[in-house]
């Protein structure tokens, strides 16, 4: 096949339900179309609900980017009645959030992401002595010996000497697009492995905090367990010290296992520079160590960049009518009933009306003239834009973040020197190299490499706040609903794994009037707009090749590097059908 439509659905190892439809003319693709295939009604829901019970709900919209829905929700309703929580409640989400950042993103490198970049089978071929010689080049990492690798190697075999690939058999093994030496796949799987061990362990500190995993426990007003260093059912001495132990262990896990194997897939993949797409960036900003409402203080600091000028950063503003708005020309919504072409809607007048025109039969084409997707399309200032850990990268660089350009920088070095120890014969990168899909899969290393930090400084804040005998935990002043105002309204806003999540909710009468949430994956993952502005999967598609279309590894590999959940994107039940993974052509 030289020209036609590839169509990938649903693209599995994401979550959630997600077609890609592609138009390819000589082996290249011209456009691509980004379509979320399942609906869900979280937003309608929680109305004439307790707005202090808006977590739970909004919790469930997704169990991977678990907790930052919940986070966002008790954040919206505490804007929305002026409550001001104590600094170790603070704190405390910022521990669970940055837990978050470090899981999420550890597990979508190695189990979701990893095998779109490394040849599981062709790790067979390596030569564990020289594995462990170049895994020591980049990493002080106290596994990567020869006998450690040669036993992985085994394992490996006996797999594919079985003849069921189990975990690793829906990957497209030998494809040409595959590019790092057999020693390096070897290490790749070798970390797969410990990186599913490390993932259970990280989020005990869900656990502790919030009684479970997933879906911790959440509160309007603070946190819902006291601090009391001697008392049993508290976050006592012993509870804290687990966290520590558990925020250690992430630390070197991920300086010294993750950001080093994304470093050196950068130095392999330097010349792949596909994937890149909008040069638009947004980011609300968070983690601040003092308090939400101090947005100077955010160590991922807001803005937008636009066309990739990393010279200016422009405000940003989540309350802001005209900022912030989503349009439903392509998507399978009406407004007030009826079509409103190129009309877009601030969350706070949002409305979710279901609106399908889409395929009828399993083999037909998306409409997309017409509306093709259940996703929405949110817009900035009627821009479209990429939100997530490349975009959080590229707006605090822009905005001279010291840390950020500097775990940037460093990471930049690191894979130039890396270019030339491996004599790799390629030239060196800069921040613009970033604008790729690696460079996408390097931002997230970098976002959970600050986050371990981030960690470990809210660690120890909350140690100095109970060495000072500050142990409160909640404020219960404005739990009466009589002390509520009539009528309110609020926003929340989180940078998740995925990108910049805001929830808006009106409270009127102590109920829930409204919520609207607009997800990282709504931004990304989001179809055309009025003005025929693609969604950022749909540009980053094209100009990519794709060199054996019933083998889409190229469309895997960009799409992944985003991390789509398509739960989070259209926030109710899967009505969609149980395909298997099938790709067809013209
Ligand atoms: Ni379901 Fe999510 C994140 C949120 S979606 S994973 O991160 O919010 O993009
Ligand atoms: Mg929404």
């Amino acid at each position: 096949m030289a020209n036609g439509r590839v169509v990938v659905d649903p693209v599995t190892r994401i979550e959630g339900h997600l077609r890609i439809e592609a138009e390819v003319e000589n082996k290249r693709i011209t456009k691509a179309y980004s379509s979320g295939t399942a609906v869900r009604g979280i937003e309608l829901i929680v109305r004439g609900r307790d707005p202090r019970d808006l977590w739970a709900f909004t919790q469930r919209i997704c169990g991977v980017c678990t907790t930052v829905h919940a986070l966002a929700s008790v954040r919206a309703v505490e804007d929305a009645l002026g409550i001001q929580i104590p600094h170790n409640a603070h704190l405390i989400r910022n521990l669970m959030h940055e837990t978050i950042l470090i899981h999420d993103h550890v597990v979508h490198f190695y189990q979701l992401h990893a095998m779109d970049w490394v040849d599981v089978v062709d790790a067979l071929k390596a030569d564990p002595a020289k594995a462990a010689e170049i895994a020591q080049m980049y990493s002080k990492w106290p596994n990567s010996t020869a006998a450690y690798f040669k036993d992985v190697q085994d394992k490996v075999k006996r797999i594919v000497d079985s003849g069921q690939l189990g975990i690793f058999a829906t990957g497209y093994w030998g494809h040409p697009a595959y590019a790092l030496p057999p020693e390096v796949n070897l290490i790749a799987v070798a970390h797969y492995l410990e990186a599913l061990d490390f993932q259970k362990d990280v989020v005990r500190i869900h656990t502790i905090f919030g009684g479970r995993n997933p879906h911790p426990n959440y509160t309007v007003g603070g946190v819902p367990w006291p601090i009391d260093p001697n008392m049993d059912n508290a976050l006592n001495t012993s509870r804290l010290t687990e966290v520590e132990k558990q925020i250690d262990r992430a630390y070197e896990f991920v300086k010294e296992v993750y950001l080093p194997d994304v470093l050196v897939l950068s130095a392999f993949y330097r010349d792949w520079t596909y994937g890149g797409g909008l040069t638009n960036y947004l980011a609300y900003g968070d983690l601040s160590p003092v308090s939400i409402y101090d947005v100077k203080s955010y160590r991922f600091p807001r803005g937008a960049v636009l066309d990739l000028n990393l010279n200016e950063v422009h405000d940003v503003d989540p309350r802001a009518i005209d900022q912030v708005q989503e349009f439903v020309d392509h998507s399978w919504y009406t407004y007030d009933g009826k079509e409103t072409p190129g009309y877009g809607l601030h969350p706070w007048d949002g409305q979710t009306n279901l609106h399908y025109t889409g395929p009828t039969q399993e083999y037909e084409y998306l409409d997309v003239q017409g509306k093709y997707s259940w996703v929405k399309a949110p817009r900035w200032k009627e821009k479209h834009m990429e939100v997530g850990p490349l975009a959080r990268m590229m707006v605090g660089y822009a905005a001279k973040n010291e840390r950020i350009r500097h775990a940037v920088d460093d990471a930049l070095s690191r894979i130039n020197h890396l270019i030339s120890a491996l004599n790799l014969n390629k030239a060196p990168v800069d921040i613009r190299w970033m604008h790729s899909a690696i460079g996408r899969t390097l931002g997230r290393a970098l976002d959970a490499s600050l986050a371990v930090e981030f960690a470990k400084e809210d660690m120890a804040a909350l140690w100095a706040n109970i060495r000072n005998g500050n142990l409160a935990t909640f404020d219960s002043s404005k739990w009466e609903p009589n002390t509520w105002p009539k009528e309110t309204k609020g926003v929340g806003w989180v940078e998740a794994p995925r990108g910049s999540l805001g929830h808006w909710v009106i409270i009127k009468d102590q109920k829930i009037e409204k919520f609207q949430a607009v997800v990282p994956t709504t931004w990304n993952a989001s179809p055309r707009d009025a003005l025929q502005n693609e969604g950022a999967y749909e540009a980053s598609l094209v100009g990519s090749p794709l060199e054996i279309p019933d083998q889409p590894l190229e469309i895997i590999r960009i799409v992944h590097s985003f991390d789509p959940c398509m739960a989070c994107a259209v926030h109710l039940t899967d009505l969609a059908e149980n395909r298997t993974i099938e790709v067809f052509l013209d």
